[in-house]
């Protein structure tokens, strides 16, 4: 069985995120949405919530299902037996960053892989962070996110 790690902030989960989940999905007989639980940054939502956001997301999709997880990537994917790790391609600077990640994580663990799938042109503009700075000025993020998680980031900004 071929499984793959799609691993991120998912802070919060966009739809850039679900295109490259559902493209995931069809070349791989199983997908685990890896979310980070970093406790050096402070995420606009929990990693409870990003697990959830996520899961109600991808319900939808059998072969897709979605775990948090702390410290190393590489160790994550050697605990699920996975040894490709899928990322997303927007831009040439995210290009710079994933080679360094991708050749890195190859050194340390030479038997995981990392597959690049190329954003779709609808979603090559967008990010977490921007989804972020628009909704906290009030912003409707609705065309960025998927639907259920649109009154999760507008709860956040209610003063
Ligand atoms: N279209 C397509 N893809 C997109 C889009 C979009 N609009 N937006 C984001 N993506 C892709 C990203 O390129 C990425 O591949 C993925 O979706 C997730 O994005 P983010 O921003 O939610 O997640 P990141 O990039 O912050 O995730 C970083 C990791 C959690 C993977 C990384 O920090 C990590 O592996 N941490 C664990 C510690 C570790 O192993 N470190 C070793 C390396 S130093």
């Amino acid at each position: 069985m071929s499984s793959a790690i799609y691993p991120g902030s998912f802070d919060p989960v966009t739809l850039g995120h679900l295109d490259i989940i559902r493209r995931s999905a069809e070349m791989f007989d199983e997908v685990i949405i890896g979310v980070l639980n970093n406790t050096s940054k402070t995420p606009l939502f929990s990693v409870e919530e990003r697990v959830n956001m996520l899961s109600e997301v991808v319900s939808d999709i059998p072969n897709v299902r979605v775990e948090s997880f702390g410290g190393l990537l590489i160790d994550f994917a050697r605990q699920n037996g996975v040894k490709t790790i899928i990322r997303g391609l927007r831009a040439v600077t995210d290009f710079e960053y994933e080679l360094q990640i991708a050749q890195s994580n190859r050194k340390v663990a030479p038997e995981i892989d990392t597959v690049f799938l190329t954003t779709s042109i609808d979603y090559a503009y967008l990010s977490s962070s921007i989804v972020k700075e628009y909704a906290s000025f009030g912003v409707d993020v609705e065309q960025f996110v998927p639907a259920g998680v649109v009154d999760r980031i507008k709860e956040k900004y209610i003063r």
